[in-house]
């Protein structure tokens, strides 16, 4: 499970509900033509927490059967509603999947005995690997490196997806833990999290930059630096043209510019104006 793995996004119809063809065209182009060694499903770049339990359950079968054993598969199967939680842990094991992954609790500010407690919970109910989904901008959760280690202690916790700018506890981590999976998480800071020997990155725009994402993790690990922080450069001026039209919204819209039927995103997310629509397209022609 190392590489550059795709956080998943997923199509759907103007009702909100999963367009299921164009969820399998988004996946078929990860596998095909990005050719990512891997996909994270459910994350936040698949809106996981703008869906139902029955959606989430529906993205996770759909992106089982189309993968099949292709690429390692991670389901991000956090919830602050814990049964929601174990019950879809259950559920992606069932259906084969490599590993799950949960978001620390958030909103109630929960105290690190607590965030322990719901990781533990949930492992008790399952035989699987989780992989620590840490992402302090969006859930206010931070975690220090001894609390990192405690976590660590349940040997089914096996590595953390790591979305921060933090590079000096990153490299902390990585020094102290040298077995277990550390993913970087924010796609724009790849080049730096890689000369720290990070075992992959998991992010929203590899469903279409993932090409130059791996150029990027290659030449760090071959300790090419100043050819990989080209390709960063250019990465980065794709993503902050990206995040200027609006993150995921843009995402699928570039991916429907290469054919693929990504849909729209799930309210209260806005769909594009034409505009945007109009941004998106000089987008692809620039980078695409
Ligand atoms: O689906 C996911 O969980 C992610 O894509 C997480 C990932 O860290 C992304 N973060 C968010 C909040 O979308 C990044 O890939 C991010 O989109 C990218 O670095 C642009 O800022």
């Amino acid at each position: 499970m190392k590489g550059i793995i795709s956080a998943l996004l997923c199509s759907f119809d103007e009702h909100g509900q999963v367009n299921e063809k164009g969820l399998r065209d988004i996946i078929r182009y990860n596998l095909d033509t990005v050719q990512v060694d891997g996909l994270y499903v459910n994350g936040s770049s698949g809106e996981n927490f703008l869906l139902t339990t029955a959606q989430k359950k529906q993205i996770f079968t759909i992106v089982k059967d189309e993968v099949q054993s292709d690429v390692p598969l991670i389901a991000q199967i956090g919830s602050l509603i814990i049964e929601e939680a174990i019950e879809l842990a259950k559920f992606v094991t069932n259906l084969g999947y490599d590993a799950i992954s949960a978001v620390t609790p958030f909103y109630y500010k929960f105290d690190f005995e607590e965030i322990k407690h719901y990781y533990n919970t949930i492992l008790e109910h399952v035989e699987n690997k989780m992989i620590i989904y840490s992402i302090p901008a969006l859930t206010g959760v931070n975690m220090s490196l001894d609390q990192f280690s405690e976590l660590f202690d349940n040997k089914k916790i096996i590595g953390v997806k790591f979305t921060a700018p933090d590079f000096y506890l990153l490299e902390r981590l990585r020094h102290r833990f040298p077995d277990h999976l550390i993913y970087s998480g924010f796609d724009e800071m790849l080049l730096p999290a890689a000369v720290l020997n990070i075992d992959g990155a998991i992010g929203s725009t590899f469903n279409l930059n993932g090409k130059r994402a791996k150029q990027i993790l290659t030449l760090a690990q071959q300790g090419h630096i100043m050819e990989a922080l080209a390709i960063q450069k250019e990465t980065n001026d794709f993503i902050s043209a990206v995040l200027d039209n609006g993150l995921y919204q843009t995402l699928k819209e570039l991916l429907v510019t290469q054919g693929v039927d990504a849909g729209i995103c799930r309210q209260p997310l806005k769909t594009l104006t034409a505009n945007g629509k109009g941004i998106v397209l000089d987008i692809a022609n620039k980078y695409l």
